[in-house]
């Protein structure tokens, strides 16, 4: 799954493709670089980010699916409103990946009604205050039955169980630890029988091991995709998509 922020303020991309012709652009260029997946942003949730209002969202977002669903790509909108979510599957969005788990107002309902794939990540507390002090008693079980509650509530709302995708939400609510902890726990995960996605694309995790700045850290990020695929990940969601597939395919083959 390859990133396409249109945002002004995204952690590592924020400004560069904050107009629409440039995010369609960059979206295509990620697919020809071997993306499956575009996902469209247009709400930061860099932690200490501030909430857009919906018809700025839908201002960045809809042009961008609108045009990257036309030219054959399969897209998912990267929305926490219902509305938001709505308007891209009417312009051609078949997923919607929700950071807050599909805990907002009628975005259950939404979902199942169009029969769009589902992708439910877990985070705890909200993007502006979430990495003021994330604290868990037991990490791994707080987020994954989370997580199995979250698929449950989206299919007793009528989202068919194979179009369900979970994800642990690095970085979303939580320590270094945390995400080590979670990292290590993929495989447990991703036995629950839905397909596990992971985002650790430039994280700061991935400037804590490495030392690196934002844009500097496409080896660390590379390195742990490749990880996460191993330990069972399904999707990875990535800004630099081709060193990611070629680490990949290179690992198919040689394994
Ligand atoms: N991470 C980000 C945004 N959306 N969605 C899922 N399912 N999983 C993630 O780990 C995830 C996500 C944060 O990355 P980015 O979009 O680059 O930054 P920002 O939120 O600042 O736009």
């Amino acid at each position: 799954m390859g990133v396409v922020n249109v945002t002004p303020n995204s952690f590592s991309d924020g400004g560069r493709y904050a107009d629409p012709a440039r995010a369609i652009e960059h979206g295509l260029a990620l697919r020809d670089e071997g993306a499956d997946i575009l996902d469209v942003g247009g709400e930061s949730t860099r932690p200490g980010a501030e909430p857009v209002a919906l018809d700025e969202e839908l201002r960045r977002v809809i042009p961008v699916v609108e045009a990257l669903a036309k030219d054959g790509a399969l897209v998912s909108v990267d929305t926490m409103k219902s509305e938001v979510m709505q308007a891209a599957i009417e312009a051609g969005c078949a997923i919607v990946n929700d950071v807050n788990a599909f805990r907002a107002p009628r975005s259950v309902e939404t979902v199942a009604a169009a029969g769009v794939g589902a992708i439910a990540m877990h985070m705890q507390g909200s993007p502006r205050t979430m990495q003021q002090a994330p604290h868990y008693d037991d990490v791994e079980p707080e987020v994954t039955d989370f997580l199995r509650e979250r698929a449950r509530a989206l299919e007793a709302g009528g989202v068919a169980r194979g179009r369900i995708v979970l994800d642990p939400g690095f970085g979303f609510g939580k320590t270094v630890d945390h995400n080590k902890a979670l990292f290590r726990a993929l495989p447990r995960l991703a036995a629950h029988g839905y397909p596990v996605l992971a985002g650790v694309s430039r994280k700061k995790m991935i400037g804590d091991f490495t030392g690196r700045a934002i844009d500097d850290r496409v080896a660390g990020s590379v390195a742990a995709a490749l990880l996460a695929v191993q330990n069972g990940a399904r999707l990875v969601r990535v800004h630099d998509v081709k060193p990611t597939v070629d680490a990949i395919n290179v690992w198919m083959e040689l394994r």
